[in-house]
């Protein structure tokens, strides 16, 4: 029998400053218990959120010798879990480590924009390739903005109904994915939620958020790290959902209550012990 701890590859972008993908998708996932290896896409002085003129290294040349090393060794991955990309090439890249690890959870967070923008550096040519990623993945977690641009549909401002959310979690799992996630759904009703799709099983997940007035980056990474350790480490889609909405939400409450620049991103070190404690679990209940 083989005990060693979950292993995930982490093909994503190291931003030092601002708290946002490997600088919080590593602490995360080390905390649940999973051994994460970071596949850098990029190297940044900062995330992208406003911080002025960012320092940027892309790394495109570094991803498939990286997956070449890993195959010489013989290494076993149960996850590959990707996200911020720094070149159109990246996804071919990405493509190989999927196809690689067939029987591995694939998990795309298909990072491309918030509040109905796209990131700086997500050109028009990477969103529209960031569907066949979404095409290979088991699991993905776009936000309410990357969701209406994947369906390629303009972006929702006002609130959802309880079908129209069930009706854009069902286009989703058309393009490929077994369980989709939207983090961040504003509600007809006038909550926040996070609303999720299992495709296999034909349901459909709400779990509400408590609203905070503000707004972090990097909680989007966190998120989904959270619900991929969970599937990881044997939860439903809604336990890893319950999770995953608690723990972030505990961030920014946190964060929230010492008035810090939100362009720091969340308190992630006062909080990560919260992960340890496997009840903390939001309610969930069926869309
Ligand atoms: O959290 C998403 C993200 C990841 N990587 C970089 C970013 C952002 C969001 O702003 O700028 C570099």
């Amino acid at each position: 029998m083989n005990n060693r701890p979950k292993r995930v590859a982490a093909i994503h972008d190291l931003s030092g400053f601002g708290r946002c993908s490997l600088s919080v998708i590593l602490p995360t996932l080390s905390a649940m218990g999973v051994q994460v290896c970071p596949v850098p896409t990029a190297i940044l002085s900062s995330h992208t959120g406003g911080l002025g003129e960012v320092e940027f290294r892309d790394l495109t040349s570094f991803i498939v010798p990286c997956l070449n090393h890993y195959k010489s060794l013989g290494l076993e991955f149960e996850c590959i879990y990707s996200g911020f990309l720094g070149s159109q090439e990246q996804i071919d890249h990405c493509l190989e480590f999927f196809h690689t690890y067939q029987d591995a959870l694939a998990v795309v967070d298909p990072v491309m924009g918030d509040h109905g923008k796209a990131y700086r550096t997500y050109t028009e040519a990477m969103r529209s390739r960031l569907g066949e990623l979404v095409q290979v993945a088991d699991v993905i977690t776009p936000n309410l903005t990357e969701a209406c641009m994947l369906l390629k549909i303009p972006y929702i401002s006002q609130g959802l109904s309880r079908t129209q959310a069930k009706s854009l979690l069902a286009q989703l799992g058309e393009l490929g994915p077994n369980y989709v996630v939207i983090t961040g759904v504003p509600m007809a009703s006038g909550s926040i939620a996070n609303v999720g799709y299992d495709k296999q099983n034909n349901s459909y997940w709400i779990v509400p958020c408590d609203y905070v007035p503000v707004s972090y980056p990097g909680t989007g990474d966190i998120f989904a790290s959270v619900l991929t350790g969970g599937f990881l480490t044997g939860d439903s889609l809604p336990i890893a959902m319950g999770r995953a909405t608690y723990f972030v939400e505990q961030c920014i409450k946190t964060t929230f209550s010492y008035s810090t620049d939100t362009r720091h991103g969340v308190m992630l070190e006062k909080e990560l012990a919260v992960l340890g404690n496997r009840c903390n679990i939001k309610g969930y209940s069926l869309l």
